[in-house]
């Protein structure tokens, strides 16, 4: 098993950050190899790491950049007796082939998820080494995100995303070298139950050898709670404080692998307690029923494209707080580690969302199938056994990395694919039964369901343990002056809905209109802030009619980049805050809202 622990230090482990300025070549040619790039990039220009390229650039064919690109430093490694060391990506969009001095190190497929590869024998320890690393940003219908790569008369390829959001790549999350010792533990995993005041969490400890395995928990003040010892074992917390949204408490949790009294290695990490479960038309999290209310988002932001940030994190979530928002969806991919830390720390659900997005023949396809005829078919080329593949990995690694935060309620298997035909319930089918045989705490799946989706034609919504819906009445549907009639054809839908929901609830993980933060209009017209503000105001009228809808997932939290196109003026305009997170007029209506819903 390849270990996605996230790194750190104490007597065992160690790591070293590789963050900083390194070199980067684009490669369009694809002669990089060839021309012995893995020894040393031959004219390189300087780049950030972790960074986002696109928006860093003043030219505008390096901001588009598609194909082959390489990135290169040195670094100086330390010598470490008795240890194994290893090169961690946060994230490397969307593949990577990793070079140690000039070796061949390992690669990886999938851009929103960590990597971690042993160079014990490629490295010289107490000198400096090379690290060269060959990335391709390229879409294609086996992609995870699905998308096609097109090209110029020039010869120069083009992203071609069948998605609403730009092609932001690079080497977008932190790098590091860590040193772990050779016998290790390279995951774990708990479950819980409530029994009147006290919790029995159950563990599991995968290690590479043979001694034994100690679990201790700490409470907040470090006073031993509980302690355990076996790779898979349980413990009792008797008066446990639990992990709620208003006291997101957190014990401490330390495993040890031991020999005698010696710790042999030594991983801590958060263990926040509570459960979550669909019990009928409801969404309880530790036996209390929960009303989710908040944001779609995206890891986006002026210069830094799709690069961490702990500031515009940390502002991110005082803005989702403000508003009275208790949760939000990882559209359309997993978020830096960075993000799932906060929330534990904050007191917010997340929805993690696998980066299944695009499984439509193309970006603005949702409009064409909306109006009904076309033939919207996805799941029927040859190169689906592939996709799915590059799901399954994409399903395994958001979940080995995320399962042990408990601010992570739900996992999404997909965003927006076709599903009015038999071949996508085929599709998925397998993929959600893998998803619930990788996480121990039975967390809910779902996936966000496109507007021709409706509860006739769609074969995948039996298949998620709540329904999520992405509608637009009122923007794609029935906008301006027609907005009476969109009040009209939603409630229809949702009295649909209404019969398939009699035990299953359902949320909105999308509704949402472009709106300019410098237009104001009265009467309204579409893009103004006052349209935004009566497109609110219909939706939550029609959402507050029934009693199955257990969730509101405003699109989106902010103004974003996506690709340039006849549809979006710089970037998707549905946020509620600007790209530079200040409110617009309806963020104002959602407070007021979500101050008192329940
Ligand atoms: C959003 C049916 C709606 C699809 N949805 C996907 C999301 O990524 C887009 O940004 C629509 C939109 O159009 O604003």
């Amino acid at each position: 098993m390849e270990s996605l622990l996230y790194p750190c230090i104490n007597a065992c482990r160690k790591f070293v950050s590789l963050d900083g300025l390194w070199k980067m070549q684009f490669d369009p040619s694809s002669c990089g190899k060839e021309e012995g790039w893995v020894n040393g990039l031959p004219d390189p220009f300087s780049m950030p790491v972790p960074g986002t390229f696109a928006d860093l650039f003043t030219e505008k064919e390096n901001r588009d950049y598609c194909g082959d690109f390489w990135y290169e430093t040195k670094f100086f490694l330390e010598k470490q007796e008795g240890k194994e060391i290893y090169l961690r990506f946060g994230s490397v969009t969307h593949r990577a082939e990793v070079y140690v001095n000039g070796q061949y190190a390992g690669s990886h497929e999938g851009g929103f998820t960590p990597f971690s590869l042993n160079i014990t024998n490629l490295v010289t320890q107490d000198a400096r080494n090379r690290l060269v690393v060959k990335v391709n940003n390229e879409l294609s219908e086996t992609s995870i995100p699905c998308g096609a790569t097109g090209m110029l008369s020039d010869g120069r390829k083009i992203a071609k995303p069948y998605f609403d959001f730009f092609n932001y790549s690079g080497i977008q999350r932190s790098v590091q070298v860590t040193y772990v010792p050779k016998e290790s533990i390279q995951d774990y995993d708990t479950s819980i139950s409530l029994n009147g005041n006290d919790a029995e969490i159950a563990y599991t400890v995968w290690t590479n050898g043979d001694h034994e395995v100690v679990a201790e928990v700490f409470d907040r003040k470090g006073n031993k709670t509980a302690e355990s010892r076996g790779k898979e074992s349980s413990f009792v917390i008797e008066n446990v404080h639990l992990w709620d949204l208003d006291d997101p408490y957190l014990y401490s949790i330390v495993f040890r692998i031991v020999d005698g009294d010696q710790d042999i290695d030594k991983y801590p990490a958060k263990l926040g307690i509570r459960t979550i479960q669909v019990q009928g038309k409801k969404i309880l999290l530790n036996g209390k029923e929960i009303y989710l209310k908040g944001y779609g988002k995206h890891e986006d932001f002026e210069v830094i494209g799709r690069t961490f940030n702990y500031s515009v994190a940390k502002r991110d979530y005082a803005l989702m707080k403000w508003s009275g928002a208790n949760c939000f969806r990882t559209s359309h991919y997993p978020y830096a580690e960075e993000w799932y830390q906060m929330a534990d720390e904050e007191g917010f659900l997340i929805i993690d969302e696998v980066p299944a997005v695009g499984m439509m023949r193309s970006l603005m396809n949702f409009a064409a199938a909306g109006a009904g005829g076309k033939d919207t078919r996805f799941f029927i080329a040859d190169t689906i056994p592939q996709l799915q593949e590059n799901h399954k990995q994409a399903i395994r690694e958001m979940i080995q990395r995320d399962k042990n935060h408990p601010s992570v309620i739900a996992f999404s298997i997909f965003n927006e694919p076709e599903t009015t035909y038999q071949e996508a319930y085929d599709y998925f089918k397998p993929l959600f039964d893998y998803a619930r045989s990788l996480d121990r705490q039975h967390r809910p799946l779902t996936g966000a369901l496109l507007v021709n989706s409706t509860p006739d034609r769609c074969h995948c919504h039996p298949l998620c343990d709540f329904i999520s819906l992405n509608r637009y009445y009122g923007w794609y549907i029935a906008g301006g002056p027609d907005l009476p009639d969109a009040e009209k054809a939603f409630r229809k839908e949702m009295d649909a809905w209404q019969k398939i929901c009699e035990d299953k609830p359902l949320i909105f993980t999308e509704f949402g209109a472009d709106t300019s933060a410098f237009e104001h209009k009265l009467p309204s017209v579409m893009w103004s802030q006052e349209y935004q503000n009566e497109y609110y105001d219909m939706n939550f009228r029609v959402m507050d009619s029934y009693d199955f809808i257990k969730g509101e997932l405003v699109w989106n939290f902010a103004d974003f980049q996506t690709t340039e196109g006849i549809m979006r003026v710089n970037g998707n305009k549905k946020g509620i805050f600007t790209r530079n997170r200040q409110p617009k007029d309806a963020a104002f209506l959602l407070k007021k809202r979500w101050e008192t819903k329940s």
